[in-house]
């Protein structure tokens, strides 16, 4: 017997909203704050509560932890190709030993992953005594090519002061500091093309004078290796919008261009997210300013030695912003991520405790001492609206 068509269509919108309504029922609800390597992020909409105040664990799935083939010095050791990497001044050297002080204390001594330093002077005597004397792992003392630091032959000296001046006036911190013009150059395109690193992949970022909270157990660049990780924060922050405001228009000259560079699965809405902090976003002329703090970042070196980022890098260094404005290594690395890797592949150490003054991750674990939980910021309460994470847990998810 023949079904009449519309009593047809009708069933089939039935089992269609029948199979919509099992996949709601049954879809798993909330992803375990601990996971790490599970499919689908969870978002947050609405941030009421810090996620840091949660419970939190290792991150899920199989972990490597410290063990004889991680001696110093061993051979065919468990360590993959990676180092911790700093960028310091022979002045800063207390403020390093407290920083490896802590790293080491936390994780590196199970690992000992080589540490590189980096400087635009020689190191002296005493740095490398004193560093070396802190860990059991190597210790590599580079000076930075005078072509990867020099300010470029296409900045006029003229315009740069005169640039300089203008943002002072409108609160941009370091404006008229050229070496903290020439360090966010260096840090956004140029550390991974020094000669020492171009047979290292994984890196992980370390400032003088931070502080690490918590023991951590399992090789973290094994971790990144191992779920395919492109990149790993823990602090999200909003940036002042005056020091970028020709960033976003820059970036999106380069895109007009080059449109086959945006990944499928990027993080767009986070980068222009204009809700949250509306003035940023007009400030900034279409972008949120919020990024992931580099001052802590573990990354894998062949993003930034993409042909995609690559080709931004330069076509920013050619605008000249990193001198006629502040632009920092932060934007400059969030935005490129932001745009041309899949979201998916950017992890968030929520486990990392972590501090550069005045901001914080603190987490909720037994193995976390001496930060107040959940706490993001040191100092006064305006400091909390800086806090970018909300957005990043609401357009992208917990990865
Ligand atoms: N060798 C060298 N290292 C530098 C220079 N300027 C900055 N650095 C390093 O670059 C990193 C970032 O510089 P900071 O001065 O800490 O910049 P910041 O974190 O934005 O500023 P603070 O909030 O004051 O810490 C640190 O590791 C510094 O040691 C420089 O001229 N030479
Ligand atoms: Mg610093």
């Amino acid at each position: 017997m023949a079904i009449a068509r519309p009593v047809r269509a009708l069933g089939l919108v039935a089992i269609i909203v029948w199979c919509f309504f099992l996949y709601h029922m049954f879809q798993p609800s909330v992803r375990p704050l601990a996971g790490g390597s599970s499919t689908a992020p969870t978002k947050i909409e609405n941030m009421e509560r810090d996620p840091m105040l949660d419970p939190i664990n290792e991150p899920a799935g199989p972990l490597h932890r410290t063990s004889a083939k991680y001696a110093p010095g061993v051979e065919n050791s468990a360590r993959i190709n990676a180092t911790l990497l700093s960028l310091v001044r022979n002045e800063e050297l207390e403020g390093m030993l407290q920083a490896m002080g802590d790293l080491e204390r936390t994780w590196n001594h199970k690992f000992n992953y080589p540490w590189t330093f980096f400087n635009d002077v020689p190191f002296t005597e005493e740095f490398k005594k004193r560093t070396s004397e802190a860990t059991k792992a190597e210790c590599r003392y580079e000076l930075i090519p005078k072509e990867h630091w020099e300010v470029p032959s296409w900045i006029d000296d003229g315009l740069f002061e005169s640039s300089a001046e203008l943002l002072k006036e409108k609160g941009v911190q370091y404006a008229s500091q050229t070496s903290y013009h020439q360090m966010c150059r260096w840090n956004s395109g140029m550390f991974y093309k020094h000669p020492a690193l171009q047979d290292v992949q994984f890196y992980w970022r370390v400032e003088p004078k931070v502080h690490f909270f918590c023991d951590v157990d399992y090789d973290v660049f094994r971790f990144m290796q191992d779920n395919n990780k492109t990149y790993g924060f823990t602090i999200n922050l909003y940036d002042d919008p005056s020091s970028i405001e020709t960033l976003w228009p820059e970036t999106l000259k380069f895109l007009a261009e080059h449109p086959d560079y945006i990944h499928e699965n990027n993080a767009m809405p986070w980068l222009t997210d204009a809700i949250r902090r509306p003035e940023h976003n007009r400030k900034a002329n279409g972008y949120s300013t919020c990024h992931f703090w580099s001052n802590f970042e573990i990354g894998n070196m062949d993003f930034w030695r993409s042909q995609a980022y690559e080709e931004y890098f330069e076509h920013l260094d050619r605008a000249g912003g990193f001198f006629y404005e502040r632009w920092g290594d932060a934007p400059v690395h969030s935005i490129a991520l932001g745009l041309f890797e899949d979201s998916s592949r950017i992890h968030w150490f929520r486990d990392i405790g972590y501090q550069h003054i005045p901001f914080l991750n603190c987490p909720n674990s037994p193995k976390c001492k001496g930060c107040a939980v959940g706490k993001m910021y040191q100092g006064e309460s305006f400091l909390l609206k800086e806090d970018c994470r909300p957005n990043w847990f609401k357009y992208v998810g917990l990865n």
